[in-house]
């Protein structure tokens, strides 16, 4: 009798669950703060999509799902290379991080750092948003993560203290800092530098020193980090490579959360996405590009390539992007030249 009261207590509580309606009820199973790990703070646009999500979250679940942001990937000691497997592990719930940090664990997402892959904004476009994207995400969560929506960090621009950089030549030698993936070094070897592997924690005080005289980064870290004041004087618009973001949730966790809060929790990376590649982008694709004269205002002196210029850049990288191309996967990088070609301007 009494093991029949407690198995219709029980099949009670069930049916109340599966009702949906105690929300409070299912939420006593929720974390009282989620950790989102991020390499910049909010003055950056990556973690301004960051407080965006967050905050979308918190007002799309009435405040069930409350998330804290940790910049400077300080959950992991400020060692992004090792973010994804933190994530995976659950040292970080859910993250917002550069294609490029990921991609010691994640090969296919070298695709984005193969140089001059994407000549344009529409060429990023026409590989997050179309089939490359999806494919990606598959990838992304056979390796373990939740993918949730594209962000974008930017094109990455040359950067040094020492002179205009207009043809390899003027590389070389140069004491370069470039993130974890070892593409990189190949590409800069390539180029006649001397390119040096560090965290960006461990960048910004090398700058200031002179223990390295340039690096890469999207515009809007430039001016975020201020990088004219540690030296950086000399910039040049090669747009060899862009990095996007990608919204991720560990999936311990998203699978903690009910079917509506995981929607609710989608959904507002999706609109973050697309509200943070706006800010990402602005001053650079406006007519005159307000940016440019922003940085050049700061007494920095900035270089734009002609095509013939820039072709040389190309030339000179092509041997890595062939050497690349099978190690990112031939039949992904034939799918992403093809979705270029086919892109609308
Ligand atoms: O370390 C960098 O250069 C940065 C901030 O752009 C990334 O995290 C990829």
């Amino acid at each position: 009798m009494k093991l029949r009261r407690t198995l219709l207590t029980a099949a009670a509580a069930a049916a109340a669950l599966t009702l949906g309606v105690p929300a409070t009820a299912q939420a006593q199973n929720y974390k009282s703060e989620y950790r989102m790990s991020l390499v910049v703070g909010t003055a950056f646009p990556w973690g301004k999509g960051g407080e965006i999500w967050a905050n979308k979250v918190k007002e799309k679940t009435q405040g069930r799902i409350n998330i804290k942001l940790y910049p400077g990937v300080s959950l992991i000691q400020g060692d992004q290379t090792r973010e994804f497997s933190a994530l995976r592990q659950g040292v970080i719930d859910m993250a917002i991080g550069s294609t490029i940090n990921w991609s010691p664990q994640v090969k296919q997402l070298n695709l984005f750092s193969l140089p001059f892959l994407m000549p344009d904004y529409a060429a990023i476009d026409a590989l997050t948003q179309g089939e490359v994207g999806k494919q990606m995400f598959t990838i992304l969560d056979k390796a373990g993560v939740v993918p949730l929506a594209w962000g974008e960090n930017g094109y990455r621009e040359l950067t040094n203290s020492k002179h205009a950089v207009k043809t390899p030549a003027d590389l070389k030698g140069l004491k370069i800092r470039i993130v974890g993936s070892p593409l990189f070094i190949d590409t800069f070897t390539a180029l006649g530098a001397n390119p040096t592997q560090m965290s960006w924690a461990d960048a910004q005080p090398a700058f200031a020193s002179g223990a390295v005289d340039g690096q890469e980064n999207p515009l809007s870290i430039f001016t975020a980090a201020k990088l004219q004041n540690v030296g950086q004087k000399y910039v040049t618009m090669w747009h060899y490579v862009a990095d996007p973001l990608v919204f991720v949730v560990n999936k311990d966790v998203w699978n903690s959360w009910t079917p509506a809060d995981r929607e609710a929790v989608r959904q507002a990376a999706v609109e973050a996405g697309k509200e943070e590649i706006v800010i990402a982008r602005k001053g650079l694709v406006e007519p005159g590009q307000p940016l440019l004269k922003d940085i050049a205002a700061m007494g920095v002196t900035i270089t734009e390539l002609t095509p013939d210029e820039r072709a040389a850049f190309v030339k000179v990288t092509k041997p890595v992007y062939d050497k690349w191309k099978p190690q990112v996967g031939t039949d992904l990088v034939n799918m992403a030249e093809k979705a270029i070609a086919a892109r609308k301007k």
